[in-house]
């Protein structure tokens, strides 16, 4: 059974498989990337017991993207395929990291879920469900679907919610929402550059007054680190790991696994801190969204070395 819920898009991806920009591009390679099912797969990773939530096209992309989510470990049971919209795909218009993406997924399967949803999940035993702000940007449907996910019973549940800002997602729709989102969730994860968006500052100390309601404020300063706010507690400050990085995307998936796994283990506050930035820094070394996972046992030794050695 599922300790963790992951519920949002997921897309068939396309990265250049040679050099050039987009419109020579000839060879591409297929992969799959979607926030929340790579946060999911990452947890499989480090082996805590994930689900993934969502709605892809009765298509081949939709095959694709649930057989690949499914192959690294991930619980797909309650992902619908729908028979009249597709499934959503984005494109890396060159294989050079930080490239520009694009999006096809207007009106895609996922951009139809809604709070029926939510209605039509058993969440007996989840420890933590997880979502982003992506998918509030999708419809108006998905936006109340994660409105509806942070604002139902707890249960003993906690829920996380990764602000994950993608202007291109947000053209004609009020972005507002994503400050009431993360309002009104238990962990929130949020780039400082993300923050200086939605609420005006990257400071931890000043968003932390802005932001008030979550017990749980992870503030991630890219190559520099990140800083956990905690009720009750001083916040804490933990470097990154120093990588020759080729492509950012998916790493604040990968960090926010190695978090969140950590922090159901009830790890310490620089330990959990540590565990994300090692998911991430082997996601910063691939094109692919979800990178190759590391062992746990490797994991293990990282988070009990002392990093002055490292
Ligand atoms: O965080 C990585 C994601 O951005 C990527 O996998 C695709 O979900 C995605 C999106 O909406 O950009």
């Amino acid at each position: 059974m599922a300790e963790v819920v992951c519920v949002g898009e997921s897309m068939a991806v396309f990265v250049p498989a040679e050099p050039g920009p987009a419109h020579e591009v000839r060879t591409w390679k297929r992969t799959t990337g979607g926030a929340e099912s790579n946060v999911a797969c990452h947890l499989a990773a480090l082996g805590v017991p994930s689900a993934w939530v969502s709605a892809v096209g009765s298509d081949s992309f939709g095959r694709a993207v649930l057989t690949e989510i499914a192959a690294a470990g991930v619980d797909v049971a309650s992902v619908r395929q729908d028979r009249h919209r597709p499934t959503g795909l984005y494109v890396k218009e060159s294989a050079a990291g930080g490239s520009p993406v694009r999006y096809y997924r207007t009106g895609s399967a996922a951009s139809g879920m809604s709070p029926d949803v939510l209605a039509g999940l058993d969440l007996t035993g989840v420890r933590l469900v997880h979502c982003s702000g992506i998918t509030a940007a999708l419809s108006d449907g998905c936006r109340d679907l994660v409105r509806a996910l942070l604002a139902a019973p707890r249960e003993g549940r906690r829920v996380s919610f990764d602000v994950n800002w993608r202007p291109a997602l947000w053209a004609g729709r009020d972005r507002s929402v994503l400050a009431e989102l993360a309002g009104l969730a238990d962990i929130v994860l949020v780039g400082d550059d993300e923050a200086e968006i939605v609420w005006g500052t990257g400071d931890p100390a000043r968003l932390r007054r802005l932001l008030p309601g979550p017990d749980t404020l992870v503030v991630k300063h890219g190559e520099r680190g990140a800083t956990l706010l905690e009720r009750g507690r001083p916040p804490v400050f933990e470097p990154a790991l120093c990588v020759d990085v080729v492509e950012p995307v998916g790493a604040g998936d990968a960090f926010a696994a190695g978090f969140l796994a950590a922090t159901l283990r009830g790890a310490a506050p620089a330990t959990r801190l540590r565990a994300g930035h090692l998911q991430a820094a082997a996601t910063l070394l691939t094109h692919d969204d979800v990178g190759e996972p590391l062992p746990p046992d490797l994991v293990r030794t990282l988070l009990g070395a002392d990093p002055r050695e490292w």
